[in-house]
């Protein structure tokens, strides 16, 4: 990934002031990069104690995602104002039980999950998250925070508030003996360590096309639509099921043999395995193939993240599947895939969406993905290490 010239001289008031490589660093060819952290040493004593200060209207809140108000009022601001396309025709939608599940793994830090909110009222007006994880960087297995969630209400845009979450989440985990973090964005900022891109599968043409998020290629119509993206009711590798609470050993193994094989990815603990795949309608689908012997040979997952339908007078929400960690072993990754498009069909999902990281690439074209128009970059907060491409990718954030 070469920046444009661009981005390499455009000055950040902010990030130039953090542990993150220079942009130029991606231009200069030079052939070893010492991999480490970027800012010195510290220990947690030199840590600042206090929170940030915030306007006096403000204040901070641990935001207790258990509690239904609270992960009410998160679901509001996210629902209202997270990410949306350039056009502004969708928003994201993650759910009430999404938000518990991604944030709440084994060992979850509630002060990670960090709220700006009107003082003495439940109305958040910020956020920020972050849960802890190993992460493997090249060989390396480094404790970092995976920063998610980021968002200020549209009304206090463009007033520096975001710098502010971001310094309070990282001294947040810095208390905690925590210097490193993992983070995507839609936006290119200093200095990415991967650039993905999302590929788009239609499971319902004609809605997608009424809602704008595709056209019909020439030669394409209603029926003709419909009919290229036909897929079977059922899967078609012969034992595949739900995964179980049975199958986390078996998975956890799978997984991390795989996992290896990529220069970025998640050291998960089998009680990972067991929070993040355990299937919840509407949130994670997660299967396991079990053959003839009862060996379980492969295991997929996708989930589900809706976005809202801005501007349509018939629909409202857009429901789509990403694929999230995949495992082939005994069959391809294109027959697992395949399964993947069917039961996300089955399961009403109107689009399923991947990333070309892993080995996803290969198998796009014969399932008829098309390309998606944004790119998702990969972030490390404080760790220097050589860019890679997509395909060395094994991290899913969701
Ligand atoms: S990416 C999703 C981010 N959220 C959205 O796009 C939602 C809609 N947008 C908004 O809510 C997944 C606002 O526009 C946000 C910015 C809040 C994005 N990451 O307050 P100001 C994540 O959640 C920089 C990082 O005036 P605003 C990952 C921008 O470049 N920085 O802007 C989050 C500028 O800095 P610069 C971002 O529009 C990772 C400054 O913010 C950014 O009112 C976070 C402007 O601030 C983004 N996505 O609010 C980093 N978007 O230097 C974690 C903009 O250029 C780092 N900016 O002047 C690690 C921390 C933990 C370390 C632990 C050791």
């Amino acid at each position: 990934f070469f920046p444009t010239s661009e981005e390499v001289k455009q000055s950040h008031r902010f990030w130039d002031t953090q542990p993150v490589p220079k942009m130029s660093t991606l231009i200069t060819k030079e052939e070893k990069v010492e991999q480490g952290p970027i800012d010195p040493i510290k220990t947690v004593e030199e840590v600042r104690q206090t929170p940030y200060n915030l306007p006096d209207s403000l204040e901070w809140v641990s935001v207790d995602i258990f509690d239904d108000e609270w992960i009410n009022e998160v679901y509001m601001l996210l629902t209202e104002n997270y990410v949306e396309d350039d056009d502004s025709l969708f928003r994201f939608d993650y759910s009430i039980p999404f938000l518990r599940w991604a944030l709440t793994p084994e060992g979850y830090i509630r002060d990670w999950h960090v709220g700006v909110a009107v003082k003495g009222k439940k109305k958040l007006v910020g956020f920020i998250t972050g849960i802890p994880a190993i992460v493997n960087v090249y060989g390396s297995p480094i404790r970092m925070a995976e920063i998610n969630f980021l968002c200020v209400f549209k009304k206090y845009r463009a007033n520096r508030l975001a710098p502010v979450l971001i310094k309070e989440v990282t001294r947040r985990v810095n208390i905690t003996g925590g210097w490193q973090a993992v983070y995507t964005a839609g936006v290119v900022l200093p200095t990415p360590i991967a650039q993905a891109r999302y590929y788009h599968r239609s499971l319902d043409p004609v809605k997608l096309v009424e809602i704008g998020f595709t056209r019909f290629g020439h030669n394409l119509n209603k029926a003709r639509a419909q009919k290229l993206y036909r897929l079977p009711e059922n899967p078609l590798i012969p034992g595949v099921r739900p995964f179980q609470d049975k199958d986390v050993t078996v998975v956890h193994r799978l997984l991390m043999d795989y996992l290896q094989r990529f220069s970025l990815y998640i050291e998960f603990a089998e009680s990972d395995v067991r929070h993040f795949f355990a299937p919840q309608e509407d949130v994670i689908y997660s299967y396991v193939v079990e053959n003839e012997a009862g060996v379980v040979t492969d295991f997929f997952s996708f989930y589900s993240l809706p976005s809202s339908v801005l501007k349509n007078p018939k629909h409202k929400k857009l429901r789509a599947a990403y694929a999230y960690y995949v495992i082939p072993n005994a069959h391809s990754l294109l027959d697992i895939f395949k399964d993947m498009l069917i039961l996300a069909k089955s399961k009403q999902f109107d689009v399923f969406n991947a990333l070309d990281i892993m080995d996803n690439m290969e198998v796009f074209k014969e399932l008829k993905f098309g390309i998606g128009d944004g790119n998702l970059q990969y972030y490390l907060y404080n760790w220097r290490s050589r860019p890679m491409v997509p395909a060395q990718v094994g991290i899913v954030l969701v």
